[in-house]
């Protein structure tokens, strides 16, 4: 860590109120160049206590980056893992008020819900798969509080991974029988299609990208309780979306999620 605990809950307070207020900021790694990924994650810790200060609740775990489609749009090589909070759950099929969002894009992902607590070190795609109760078809609207989508990892932790909202569908299915490598995705955006992918675009594997969180959680001493919601990272590139706005991402047997931006 290279910041003292002042700068963490300046920073925290400066994202915060960047998200709450749909403004975006220059990346803090600008003013603080020496800020380290531990520093990062404590200011995204911090964003947490500001809002369970509040009332809200943490509703689900992130990760991000975790497909090549994405890391080569941000021109970045590793995973990163944020936190989904109550108020981003948006229904299937429902409204997104765009004047509450600054630059949103949407990413078609698959999710997890654990039956039983995973724990690294050393977890790995079969004890996901042990683990998990079932997955459903999400998509994830992302809203960096950067100008342009501009940042490193580390201003992108800290701004806890550009999480803004999004929205579950579907069905829900065992993995038993899901070959969740081959299974396929389709976007489209008022009609027409904007992206395709496959499972296997996710790390090879998306149960690769919940393994990684219960690994990188374990450096913290911490794990991944049962119950939790995991979102497994964009399988496409990340697509803009603007007012007026329709998105429907169709998944090989889990059915669709769509929703419209107002
Ligand atoms: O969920 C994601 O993959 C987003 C990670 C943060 C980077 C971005 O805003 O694109
Ligand atoms: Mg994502």
């Amino acid at each position: 860590m290279t910041l003292d605990n002042n700068t963490i809950q300046q920073l925290a307070a400066h994202l915060e109120n960047a998200e709450l207020s749909a403004t975006a900021v220059t990346k803090i790694t600008d003013a603080h160049p020496q800020l380290d990924w531990d520093d990062a994650y404590a200011i995204q810790a911090a964003i947490r206590a500001r809002k369970e200060s509040r009332g809200h609740r943490i509703a689900g775990l992130k990760a991000g980056l975790t497909s090549r489609a994405k890391m080569k749009q941000m021109g970045v090589e590793t995973p990163v893992f944020g936190l989904i909070f109550d108020y981003m759950s948006v229904a299937d099929g429902g409204e997104i008020d765009t004047k509450k969002l600054i630059h949103p894009k949407v990413e078609a992902e698959i999710a997890f819900v654990l039956k039983k607590a995973l724990r690294g070190p050393g977890c790995h795609v079969g004890a996901v798969l042990a683990a998990t109760d079932f997955v459903v078809p999400a998509v994830e609207i992302i809203d960096s509080r950067y100008e342009n989508f501009r940042f490193d990892l580390a201003s992108v932790i800290a701004d806890n991974t550009s999480a803004s909202r999004f929205v579950v569908g579907g069905v829900a299915r065992s993995v038993e029988g899901l070959d969740l490598r081959t299974l396929g995705l389709v976007m489209e955006k008022n009609g027409e299609i904007v992206a395709m992918a496959a499972g296997a675009a996710v790390l090879g594997h998306p149960a690769v990208a919940v393994a990684a969180l219960a690994n990188h959680l374990a450096t913290r001493g911490e794990e991944i309780p049962a119950g939790t919601f995991i979102m497994s990272g964009g399988a496409t590139e990340a697509i803009p979306v603007a007012a007026g706005d329709a998105i429907s991402v169709r998944f090989q047997d889990l059915g669709s999620v769509s929703m419209r931006f107002v």
